[in-house]
């Protein structure tokens, strides 16, 4: 990386990390990712509070970190001893003037002071943290040099207070850069080896501080600086900067190393150090959350494959949108073919009594008719129209409820036809998923056709009338009537058609909608179903834009 951060490429880190950590704090909500929980918070501490870098001084119980930071600030003003100490983490920063606060998990804070900081952070006066102090934050204005900087003290690992080594480690991801102190007397253990492990994936700072290095004569001392280099190249394949420190001998010579090596250097680039910081913590916190999301994402492609296979079983090959649809098709066709056959053989009924009844009517009318052959052909139209149009009225008018033959048999065999198939499919859903399908009120509409427009229609293939000038009717007369009477057959076989082929259409026109009604409910009720199939699953989609987003934003942050 390079040594410079400019302010470009600050504010991208930034935006980037603002971005990436909401889509973290989202996705973890869902999916009630909770163990990112101390992470998300630190990085947004940051993002949001921009303060001082947290120098944090970690390690074994009496290692010795509370006497190097007095030692450091050149005040004794944190509680040291032989037995566990440090139980609140204390956090030491310039100020124009000495104070020291105390905050409370419940959010309460209180000045103390200076001379007080032991009634607070020392197991003797404080034990296990009784008054419930989250944090006491010290201010002194001889920290000027280190203006930027925060020093964090905190309780001994690996004591048998089990409390102080869970503040320290709760506190590790808000950690900046890692002091980590090794006791010259108990020179790196196996808990200082797994504590850098730790240490890595917050932070990209860690330095490790020999302590007490007056207990070791200066071959010694090099003798345990080899071991540790040995150590960590062994176990973690790579290298830490080493300090030595000693509050008893040559103290100011080790201060002075450290400061020019360390603090001065953090201090002086402070904003450059803290988007650094900010950065590799994002990142950490990216792939540990992508490495959660992997896991999220074959649950849920299982699920998918699950709920696919809960699909299969419901929508086996009877529960079957294409082949309802055929049958209810079938049934619909089936029965529009024969509306018109009995329809007309109902009607059949009327030929004779009509022939009959028009015959005799003619008959008797005839004889009250005058004119030429014209004026005749025209009285016999008009005669015929009027009584034929009241007679197929009357006809429609009574009788169409016997038309309805076909009507009623399609809408009983659709009814059947869609029951069935919902007793199939409330089956399945029983069998796979255990719970019974609501009753649903699938009733058929049947709307009673409209009557017909019915008017009569001529029959005659020729007409006579237009020579009528040609035809003395006084001879050919007799012959007319005849014709006449002879036409009424045919005129009440085409009516009755006529009336039979308009209420065909009619009633056929009834059985599609009837038709496209069922072939409804059924397509509804199967998207219905297959919608609640895929609810409680579908997180594949959302994860996988997750994971594309934070990959992004990784990528963001690696440049
Ligand atoms: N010889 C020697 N002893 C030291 C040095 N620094 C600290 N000590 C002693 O080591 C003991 C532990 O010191 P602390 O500063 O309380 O250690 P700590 O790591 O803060 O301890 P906890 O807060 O309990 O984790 C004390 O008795 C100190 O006097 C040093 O440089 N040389
Ligand atoms: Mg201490």
């Amino acid at each position: 990386m390079s040594n410079t951060i400019n302010q470009g490429s600050g504010t991208r880190i930034q935006d980037t990390s603002q971005e990436s950590l909401k889509s973290v704090l989202d996705i973890c909500a869902r999916l009630s990712i909770v163990s990112l929980n101390r992470q998300i918070e630190a990085c947004g501490k940051l993002l949001v509070q921009n303060p001082p870098i947290d120098v944090a001084i970690l390690g074994q119980f009496k290692a010795g970190k509370s006497s190097f930071i007095n030692s450091l600030i050149g005040k004794s003003i944190l509680p040291v001893g032989v037995i566990p100490v440090t139980t609140v983490i204390t956090r030491l920063q310039y100020g124009s003037k000495e104070r020291a606060i105390v905050r409370y998990f419940d959010g309460r804070t209180s000045e103390i002071g200076i001379g007080n900081i032991g009634n607070f952070t020392s197991e003797a006066e404080n034990p296990s943290n009784q008054k419930n102090v989250e944090v006491v934050d010290v201010e002194l204005p001889s920290l000027k040099d280190y203006a930027g900087l925060r020093l964090v003290d905190t309780p001994g690992l690996g004591s048998i207070f089990k409390y102080h080594v869970e503040t320290s480690e709760n506190w590790l991801p808000h950690v900046g850069t890692a002091i980590l102190a090794i006791s010259a007397d108990r020179p790196l253990s196996d808990n200082d080896v797994q504590l850098i492990r730790g240490l890595t994936q917050h932070t990209p700072n860690i330095v490790l501080l020999l302590t007490k290095a007056d207990l070791l004569s200066p071959e010694q001392q090099a003798e345990v600086i080899r071991f540790f280099e040995r150590t960590i190249q062994r176990e973690l394949n790579g290298q830490l900067q080493i300090y030595v420190y000693s509050t008893h001998v040559n103290t100011e010579q080790y201060k002075d190393r450290l400061e020019a090596g360390l603090l001065s250097k953090l201090s002086s680039n402070r904003d450059f150090e803290f988007r650094k910081i900010l950065q590799y913590k994002m990142q950490s916190l990216i792939r540990g959350c992508l490495s959660y999301l992997d896991i999220a994402l074959k649950t849920s492609l299982e699920a998918d494959l699950d709920r696919e296979k809960l699909r299969e079983r419901i929508f086996d090959e009877k529960v079957n949108f294409d082949l309802v649809r055929e049958e209810l098709t079938i049934i619909a066709r089936e029965n529009q073919r024969q509306t018109l056959v009995l329809i007309m053989d109902y009607l059949d009924n009327f030929q004779k009594p009509l022939r009959k009844k028009f015959s005799e009517a003619l008959g008797k009318e005839l004889s009250a008719w005058k004119g030429n052959l014209w004026k005749l052909t025209r009285g016999y139209e008009e005669w015929l129209a009027d009584r034929m149009t009241e007679e197929m009225r009357h006809i429609s008018k009574t009788e169409h409820r016997h038309f309805y033959g076909t009507l009623n048999k399609a809408h009983a065999s659709l009814s059947r036809s869609i029951e069935a198939f919902r007793n199939l499919l409330g089956k399945n859903i029983e069998k796979v998923l255990g719970v019974r399908l609501a009753e649903a009120d699938w009733k058929i509409e049947v709307s009673e056709p409209d009557h017909p427009d019915i008017k009569t229609i001529r029959s005659f293939d020729f007409h006579f009338d237009l020579i009528w000038f040609l035809i003395p009717i006084f001879i050919f007369r007799g012959l007319f009537e005849r014709h006449f009477i002879g036409e009424i057959p045919r005129e009440v076989e085409a009516n009755l058609s006529r009336l039979a082929a308009q209420w065909e259409d009619r009633i056929n026109r009834a059985i599609e909608e009837m038709r496209k009604q069922s072939i409804n409910y059924v397509k509804e009720e199967l998207s219905t179903i297959d919608a609640l199939l895929s609810k409680p699953y579908g997180q594949t989609d959302e994860i996988n834009e997750t994971i594309k987003k934070l990959h992004e934003g990784l990528q963001k942050l690696m440049i």
